[in-house]
């Protein structure tokens, strides 16, 4: 009578937290666990237990396993927006939406990552820019973006000349410009005077030049003044 409470007392514990124990840090880790994971949003762990946030996956890009971090689809997140937010992250992981930029740094400095930035125009054509390395630092150093070897994919160089920079957004201006670039070009992103890449601009209908170089522009494939149909930027563990 007396061993059946004490035996499940003991195993509670063991019980609850079965389902918890495993907690992917990012995609790549949901990929190798399981080889057949699709492509969608999953909840991963940057920075141990009480971090679980919700990202998308993407398993199919050359080998899968990327966590995407920044992507934009259809206009339907506003993506002008303060500190705060780039700093913690908004919008919809099943849609458009920003990791934020501690949880980026946390990853990126847990282990050594690659970057894809994979993008679209309104004709359908793809096109991408891959860089070995990729990292930024904490937000005392001001979010600085590390990004070196370049593979292009039909994209053109976009973020090389960004590398080096601090992250800025319209009410933190951390650019090189006298001016102040977030505000100037409506978006948020490590400008230097100002940007070849303008990822968190305005969405836009493909060629606009009603305002100069304020949309979801990559200066290299399509000039400043056309605004992609896609873009996101994802990353995963160097092996
Ligand atoms: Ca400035």
């Amino acid at each position: 009578m007396k061993t059946v409470p004490v035996l499940f007392l003991l195993l509670a514990p063991l019980l609850t937290s079965c389902s918890e124990l495993y907690r992917p840090v990012d995609c790549s880790d949901i990929r190798q666990r399981d080889k057949s994971s699709p492509s969608g949003v999953y909840t991963i762990y940057p920075l141990g237990e009480r971090s679980a946030v919700q990202v998308y996956c993407d398993m199919d890009s050359s080998g899968g396993g990327w966590t995407v971090f920044q992507r934009r689809m259809d206009g339907t997140v506003n993506f002008y927006r303060p500190w705060d937010y780039y700093k913690f992250g908004f919008g919809d992981p099943a849609g458009e939406y920003w990791l934020g930029l501690d949880n980026i740094y946390y990853l990126t400095n847990q282990r050594k990552f690659e970057l894809l930035v994979d993008m679209q125009d309104f004709d359908g054509k793809k096109v991408f820019a891959r860089y070995s390395s990729f990292s930024i630092s904490g937000e005392c150093d001001g979010y600085k973006l590390n990004v070196t070897g370049f593979t292009d994919g039909g994209a053109g160089d976009g973020l090389s000349g960004h590398s080096g920079q601090k992250f800025s957004t319209f009410d933190k201006d951390q650019d090189t410009w006298p001016n102040n670039c977030a505000k100037s070009f409506l978006g948020a992103f490590w400008y230097n005077a100002c940007h070849g890449a303008n990822p968190n601009g305005v969405y836009r209908w493909g060629a606009d030049g009603t305002l100069f170089a304020v949309g979801v522009s990559w200066y290299q494939w399509k000039g400043h003044d056309y605004s992609l149909k896609s873009i996101s930027m994802k990353i995963r563990p160097v092996q």
